[in-house]
């Protein structure tokens, strides 16, 4: 029995060698590292959209040693703007993340997301054995796991959604919210991060559909599926190990010794999900109210570059380079400013240095599935304290870390006070307990765990 994982970004992406050879180097991300060694372990195939060399079709990994295939689909321009940027990134993510101001429902769009949802299941049809497993990622691809089942109505299919699933008063906006309930429905499993995106769902299954559900199940076109809730992990030993490592340590001490000052840090896609704009304002709000913490703590905000090609997020990049000049016009003073920021994607040990230097991390997403980056720092951290949204889905499992609303820059200003001057005793005991968490689902457990519910073991 081998498994097949159909998701939008690949594994690993191909990069040229000073001697023209190619090295296919890991991807940043969960997914990943999640499913990298499944796949390893179990063989089969991984079908993604190639996005870098895209005359390459198809390729077997690791290169060292091969365990499984890559099968690498090519999208058009048109493809990558009408199903990507503009279907998945305009349509679905903002109408998730509760956004419908911001998303835009075109034809076009549904209609290539349509094509390349068909494409994509064509090709784990292809590869399919009898008795495999297939699980289908996220909402680039909701409509695959029903165009598989119409080829093969016996096979084993999962499906995971990673981002929220909304209201289903939200949900219903979208004029193909039957489509894409149907296209879901086609997967036996179903997982998602919280019981509240589960019962959102359910209820969007019973509104849109009309279908009859269960505790965790709906039936639908004489079958049934099951809607679990099943957040993703982190591999927490790897972070730990990092963490503690002589190199990870020094990196740290350096920028403690170089700042000076406690540190505030941040690190995120630059989405506007994410709340960075509504994060600066609180600690502009924090400074104002308490000009005793000026030149005591400094912001260290990370961004990462993300979907350049969609305007809302370069005006996303252009309000928030605009705030930081604000911010830091308002309070620099003698050779102290109150914020570091820095747009680029930074490398595992240098991440891990920042999460261990922090004294307060600020993880303030107006919405998000889940926040991967709220459970890093919390396996690095050693005294540091977690100020949480409760709109991220992790909020669900962590309660222990500071929880706040980021709607609200005065309420966000206060808890951060709170969080700087938390005794030493309280920040161990709350780290202690928020690990003990992490450890009870790592994301190899969360890979393997739904992998065997899809099995039916
Ligand atoms: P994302 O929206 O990408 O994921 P998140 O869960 O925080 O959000 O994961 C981001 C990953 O990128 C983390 O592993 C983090 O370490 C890394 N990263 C972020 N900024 C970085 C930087 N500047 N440099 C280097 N690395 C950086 C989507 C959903 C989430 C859900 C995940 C997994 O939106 O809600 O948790 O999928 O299901």
């Amino acid at each position: 029995m081998g498994l097949i994982v159909v998701s939008n970004r690949e594994p690993y992406a191909p990069r040229r060698n000073e001697d023209g050879t190619l090295t296919w180097v890991p991807s940043i991300g969960g997914l990943t590292a999640a499913l990298d060694p499944a796949l390893q372990q179990a063989g089969g195939t991984w079908i993604a959209w190639g996005e870098e060399r895209a005359d390459i079709r198809a390729v077997d990994l690791p290169q060292e040693e091969p365990r499984y295939r890559l099968e690498r689909l090519r999208l058009s321009e048109a493809e990558v703007r009408d199903f990507y940027h503009g279907f998945s990134n305009r349509a679905l993510w903002p109408m998730s993340h509760y956004f419908i101001e911001r998303a835009k429902y075109q034809g076009s769009g549904w209609r290539a997301y349509v094509n390349v949802n068909r494409r994509f299941a064509e090709a784990a049809v292809r590869s399919y054995r009898e008795g495999d497993l297939i699980w289908v990622h996220d909402y680039q691809l909701a409509l695959v796991p029903r165009l598989i089942r119409e080829a093969l109505p016996e096979a084993r299919i999962g499906f995971f959604w990673h981002i929220p699933w909304p209201s289903s008063e939200v949900f219903r906006t979208l004029p193909w919210d039957r489509e894409v309930l149907d296209g879901i429905l086609g997967a036996d499993l179903i997982g998602m991060h919280t019981p509240e995106y589960v019962g959102h769902f359910l209820s969007a299954c019973r509104r849109a559909l009309n279908a009859e559900t269960g505790e965790g199940e709906v039936r639908w076109k004489d079958r049934v599926s099951r809607v679990v809730d099943r957040p993703i992990g982190i591999e927490v030993e790897t972070f730990e190990q990092l963490a503690a490592s002589p190199e990870v340590e020094e990196a740290a001490d350096r920028l403690r010794r170089t700042l000076q000052t406690q540190i505030l840090l941040g690190v995120d896609r630059l989405d506007y999900t994410k709340g960075i704009p509504e994060r600066l304002e609180a600690f502009d709000t924090f400074l104002d109210r308490h000009p005793e913490a000026r030149g005591r703590v400094t912001l260290v905000q990370i961004a990462v570059p993300s979907r350049e090609r969609v305007e809302s997020y370069r005006q996303l990049r252009t309000q928030v380079e605009g705030l930081v000049g604000r911010i830091n016009g308002k309070h620099t003073e003698g050779g102290w400013a109150p914020i570091q920021y820095i747009y680029r994607g930074v490398g595992r040990e240098e991440l891990v240095a920042h999460y261990r230097a922090a004294d307060v991390m600020l993880v303030t997403p107006l919405r998000d599935g889940l926040n991967l980056v709220a459970k890093e720092f919390t396996a690095c951290s050693a005294d540091g304290v977690l100020v949480l949204s409760r709109f991220a889905g992790a909020a669900d499992e962590l309660p222990e870390a500071v929880q706040v609303n980021p709607y609200s820059p005065e309420r966000v200003a206060d808890h951060l006070l709170g969080a700087l001057n938390m005794p030493l005793e309280e920040k161990k005991a709350r780290l202690e307990r928020l690990r003990a968490r992490l450890h009870e689902s790592d994301l190899h457990a969360w890979a393997n765990g739904f992998v065997r519910e899809l099995a039916g073991e």
